[in-house]
């Protein structure tokens, strides 16, 4: 089991996110919800299946004493703003930052574009989110948790993401290393 962390600000879209990839659901004008949220999901990546536990937070005030435990073995992360709230955007630096103090920089973390189906009132251009993503090596999308544009996309594109990871730390595993070395040298 993976487990992987919706972040950004408040009203992105997260907990929507996590409703409409995993339940397939969708609530105009939910309610905020407060606390953590976490459901699972599997999916197949080149013939292995992938289990995610897909965890969501909210709530300023208790963020702070759940930080721990949401963070805690965090394999990677979507981090999600608003396409039509430049303010959201503006955070991306702040969010990306506290995922490399809590999870580390070496994890897969995904730039989500959320709320494309409002496409009278977008304030960040799709070459900013992917300049922005470019600049710090991340895979971008641009979703609608609305309409489910381009969702099963970027869970699969963290996915596969985290699957490499798992090879990489195999491969570089020291004892491999030091044996492939005793036999090749
Ligand atoms: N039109 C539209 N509204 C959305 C979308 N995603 C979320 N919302 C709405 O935005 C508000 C905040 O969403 P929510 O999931 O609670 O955001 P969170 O605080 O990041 O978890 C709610 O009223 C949602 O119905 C979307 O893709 N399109
Ligand atoms: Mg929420």
């Amino acid at each position: 089991m993976s487990k992987i962390l919706l972040i950004g600000d408040s009203s992105v879209g997260k907990t929507s996110l996590l409703l409409k990839y995993a339940d397939n659901e969708f609530i105009e004008g939910m309610p905020l919800s407060s606390g953590l949220a976490q459901k699972n999901k599997s999916l197949i990546i080149n013939n292995s299946i992938i289990n995610l536990s897909i965890w969501d937070i909210a709530g300023t005030e208790q963020y702070k004493s759940m930080t721990q435990l949401f963070f805690k073995n965090g394999q990677g992360a979507l981090l999600v703003y608003d396409k039509t709230n430049s303010e959201t955007f503006n955070c991306l630096s702040f969010w990306l930052n506290e995922l490399y103090l809590h999870i580390g920089s070496d994890k897969p973390v995904v730039i989500i574009a959320n709320k494309i189906d409002k496409t009278e009132d977008f304030q960040v251009t799709t070459e900013q989110g992917q300049d922005f993503a470019n600049s710090n090596n991340c895979k971008f999308f641009e979703v609608s948790a609305k309409t489910g544009d381009g969702i099963n996309e970027a869970f699969y594109s963290l996915a596969s993401q985290l699957n490499k990871n798992i090879r990489f730390s195999i491969i570089l595993d020291p004892d491999i290393v030091r044996s492939k070395k005793k036999y090749s040298c």
